[in-house]
């Protein structure tokens, strides 16, 4: 059972956006007649200014201060998004660019405050990897928030790579062993060892780490940037108050690449989330699904699902999967809109 990138749906918006009629939405790679208009990538926001990357003068990259042109109405713009920027793009002290095309996200990972808040939220676009960081122990793993990670990912078209911590501690294997019929990637790590299995996947890409407090994800942010600084151990007593604290930084690996780091984020709701949004992740069982009753869940107590005789049939590996899967689709279970 192998994932499949999701083709791109249109979320523009990181506000105010009603969940249900997913699929539906209108597909707006909003465009004004702005030809000398040149690309970049929003590498920051904060409160109403983006920093955005641009090709410079001289060919290296630079970062300019921009604003959302008016034209784009109520259309978010969030780290990873590729636009296109109009007015002074030198990057001079004090100058002021214009956003004024959002280029149609391929991925973008999504939450809501939480599982009955319609208002979804896009943490990160065009993502191509969510890096889940969690400790094998100290703290113990949320397998709650995980199972959520996982969903986001498979729902936002990221690929999911488990990032196991703190393994100098204890065995990443009750870990692995809960998700291994999804045939999700791992990686085993600790502080004392290089980093090398890691670097392998993030190599090109662009990565979005997501982990709960003290699990050891600014310790490794700082071992993968050298430059970033983020502060490590009590957290509660360094961060409080600061806006920096709880925004989404990009940050360029020093080979090819780059890292989102998300430090507020700490939960994922996934009211915007339909089962089938997760089953489309897995090209085999959504084809086995369409034999469900309308509205399936596609959980154990769902009459009549037809996953339980897809399980059934065929390699027995089909029953660890669908058990994997029901673990994920639990999460997505305590959802009300749209079922
Ligand atoms: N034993 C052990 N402790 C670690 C490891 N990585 C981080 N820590 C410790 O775990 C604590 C939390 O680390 P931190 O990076 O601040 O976690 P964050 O809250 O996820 O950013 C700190 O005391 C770190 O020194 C590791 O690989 N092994
Ligand atoms: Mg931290
Ligand atoms: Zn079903």
């Amino acid at each position: 059972m192998s994932p499949r990138r999701l083709d791109s749906r249109s979320d523009e918006d990181d506000v105010r956006q009603r969940p249900g009629k997913h699929g539906s939405r209108p597909r707006t790679r909003t465009r004004p007649a702005h030809g000398d208009a040149v690309p970049g990538l929003v590498v920051a926001v904060d409160r109403g200014r983006m920093t955005v990357r641009v090709e410079g003068p001289e060919g290296a990259p630079v970062d300019i201060t921009t604003m959302r042109a008016r034209e784009l109405g109520k259309h978010g713009v969030v780290v990873g998004d590729r636009v296109r920027v109009v007015g002074d793009t030198t990057g001079r002290t004090d100058s002021l660019a214009r956003i004024v095309v959002i280029e149609e996200r391929t991925t973008s990972l999504r939450r809501t405050a939480d599982d009955t808040d319609p208002t979804e939220r896009i943490v990160v676009a065009n993502a191509d990897l969510l890096v889940v960081v969690t400790a094998v122990t100290d703290p113990e793993p949320a397998f709650g928030f995980l199972d959520r990670c996982l969903v986001a990912a498979y729902a936002g078209g990221l690929e999911p790579l488990l990032c196991l911590t703190k393994t100098d501690l204890a065995s990443p294997q009750p870990l692995l062993d809960r998700y291994a019929g999804l045939g999700l990637d791992a990686v085993a790590i600790s502080r004392e060892l290089p980093l090398d299995d890691l670097l392998e996947r993030l190599d090109s890409r662009i990565s979005v780490l997501v982990g709960q407090s003290g699990v050891g994800k600014s310790t490794l942010v700082n071992r993968l940037v050298p430059d970033a600084f983020r502060a490590t151990g009590d957290v509660s007593k360094i961060g409080k108050g600061r806006h920096t604290s709880s925004s989404v930084v990009l940050f360029d690996l020093p080979a090819a690449g780059m890292v989102i780091d998300t430090p507020g984020i700490r939960s994922f709701g996934l009211a915007h989330v339909t089962a089938d949004d997760v089953l489309a992740a897995f090209d085999e069982i959504a084809e086995a699904a369409v034999d469900c009753p309308p509205l399936c869940g596609h959980t154990a107590a769902d009459p009549g699902c037809a996953l339980d005789a897809w399980a059934a049939t065929g390699p027995p590996a089909r029953h660890e999967q669908l058990a994997a899967l029901r673990v994920l689709l639990g999460a997505v279970g305590q959802v009300g809109p749209g079922y």
